[in-house]
């Protein structure tokens, strides 16, 4: 948890914004370890197309997607290696952000890493790759700004915004983790630490 670090706030039901609770210059190393051991790259979408953010995982299962589907993988398809393991400080800064939002005993198998640059964006989906609809999802953000969107149950109807900067934690548990949500076009802007990047780590129970 870092001095920023304020209070919660309940964004609809059983979606919660910790503004700053994580300290990305405490995770910036150990998320270079994960990223030599599991290099970035674009995922393919099932008709072909590359998608604009760049991705990694680390944990027992990481999220790959290719011409066959999107699904979670217990190797690495470029390496044919384990993912790297999820460190220590990952594992720690999800699961008290989870308990801080109403979730205890929230246990990580998978962490996606999300890579943006600015003109980069995440169109509205849902994520239904995971077994257990229970468990929370945590996304920690790192970097420059972005403007998250959440919908709800349906596809169409108004978007709710939440600015999202460096350290700042969302967890999405009830109602919430089946919600469609996207990411807007990212300015363009430069982080002290990270640059023109925004990073997003997404802690999910997969399998
Ligand atoms: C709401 N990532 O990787 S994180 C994703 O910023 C993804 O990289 C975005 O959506 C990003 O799937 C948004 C926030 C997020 C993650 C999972 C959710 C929001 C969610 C699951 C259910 C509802
Ligand atoms: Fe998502």
């Amino acid at each position: 948890m870092n001095d920023l670090f304020s209070d919660s706030i309940d964004i609809c039901p059983g979606m919660v914004l910790l503004p700053g609770f994580a300290d990305s210059r405490h995770l910036a190393p150990d998320l270079d370890r994960v990223l030599a051991a599991a290099p970035l790259r674009r995922m393919q979408t099932m008709c072909g197309f590359s998608l604009s953010v760049q991705t990694s995982n680390c944990g027992l299962l990481g999220w790959v997607s290719d011409r066959r589907g999107y699904r979670y993988e217990s190797t690495d398809p470029h390496s044919g290696q384990p993912w790297p393991a999820m460190p220590e400080s990952f594992v720690t800064l999800a699961a008290t952000a989870a308990a801080r939002a109403g979730y205890p005993g929230f246990d990580p198998d998978a962490c996606l890493v999300n890579h943006y640059v600015p003109g980069t964006q995440m169109g509205a989906h849902q994520d239904r790759d995971e077994v257990d609809f229970n468990a929370p999802i945590v996304s920690v953000s790192l970097g420059i700004d972005a403007r998250f969107f959440v919908i709800g149950p349906e596809r169409r109807g108004t978007s709710i915004p939440v600015d999202l900067a460096d350290g700042d934690v969302l967890v999405f548990g009830g109602p919430s983790r089946k919600y469609y949500h996207g990411v807007r076009k990212l300015k363009q802007a430069v982080h002290p630490q990270f640059g023109a990047v925004r990073w997003n780590l997404t802690f999910r129970k997969a399998g």
